[in-house]
């Protein structure tokens, strides 16, 4: 049987807060820690999600953010595919009243606001962190060190930045050469492809590759072992993030050094939309503490990492 719905006094007033959440979309294991993080937050805040993957394309986030517009909700979480081209939906939230707080991603606009506050990392940091580490391991021995270079999405933030923070690092040394920098999108399958095809081209002439994320830097690894080399050890693979995953490739010896990168911005992301609904000034950036992690250092993290 159905009863008719009971219509309260109190549910009118009692409006419940509600987040629209435009996915970049399900390309890597940190993409996939990130969500979840902010869904559980979002839950927790006792908060209405709702969630849009746009699957890595940047015309699908646009019909995203003006579905959140469309549905009037309180505030809209926006994780950008590219770094461009947002000025006039952005616009179009802001006439709407909509704020936006950036996580993960930086977009770049001519007028700063249009976004409220930008929760995330440091890539260009990352990028250093990555190469300082190599100029360490590799740098006195005298030798050329030949790097193939595995980019995330092209025009999007963290490629853009952690390409810059390598090589300004790299720059010092004349020993290290970037002979390839290939075009990847964080996924798995283009680390694997890019690097099996470069493998084709130069065969045992490549020292390290640096990948802009562990999808990349996990499909490079299987390139390697599929061309009959030992990855971790006849080529030297860096990677960025972090997950459980490429922290345990690492400890096995088949990555070298990852540089963290943290998904978990759920409950940073519930903090900002509360206090941005009470009225409180969000910083414009609001950077996470990262670290680093050797393959030693791997083994004692993976006994308590998440994801
Ligand atoms: O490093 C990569 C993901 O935007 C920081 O996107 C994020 C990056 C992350 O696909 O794995």
């Amino acid at each position: 049987a159905s009863y008719p719905a009971i219509s309260s006094p109190f549910t009118e007033e009692r409006h419940q807060l509600k987040i629209g959440f435009a996915q970049v979309g399900t390309e890597s294991g940190w993409r996939l820690a990130h969500t979840n993080s902010v869904m559980a937050a979002a839950k927790e805040e006792g908060f209405e999600l709702l969630y849009e993957n746009a699957d890595q394309s940047q015309a699908k986030q646009v019909e995203a953010i003006r579905k959140f517009i469309q549905a009037r909700v309180d505030i809209i979480v926006f994780s950008p595919v590219v770094k461009t081209g947002w000025d006039q939906v952005l616009q179009e939230a802001k006439q709407a009243g909509i704020p936006v707080i950036l996580s993960d991603r930086e977009v770049k606009t001519e007028d700063d606001s249009l976004w409220t506050s930008y929760i995330g990392s440091d890539f260009v940091e990352e990028g250093r962190r990555a190469a300082r580490w190599l100029l360490q391991e590799l740098g006195s021995r005298g030798r050329k060190v030949q790097i193939v270079e595995l980019q995330g999405t092209e025009g999007s933030d963290p490629a853009a930045g952690r390409k810059q923070g390598f090589e300004e690092v790299i720059g010092n040394d004349f020993n290290f050469q970037l002979i390839e920098s290939l075009k990847g999108d964080f996924t798995l399958e283009s680390g694997r492809a890019l690097m099996s095809e470069a493998l084709q081209r130069r065969g045992g002439d490549i020292q390290v590759v640096y990948a802009h994320n562990d999808d990349m830097a996990l499909g490079a690894m299987q390139a390697i072992e599929r061309f009959g080399l030992q990855p971790g050890k006849d080529i030297v693979i860096i990677s960025i993030d972090a997950t459980k995953t490429a922290l345990k490739a690492l400890a096995t010896g088949k990555l070298n050094f990852v540089v963290e990168c943290n998904p978990l911005l759920g409950p940073q992301l519930m903090k900002a939309v509360k206090d941005h609904k009470e009225g409180k000034e969000l910083p414009m950036k609001i950077i996470t503490s990262e670290g680093v992690f050797t393959q030693d250092s791997a083994k004692r993290e993976l006994q308590s990492r998440e994801y």
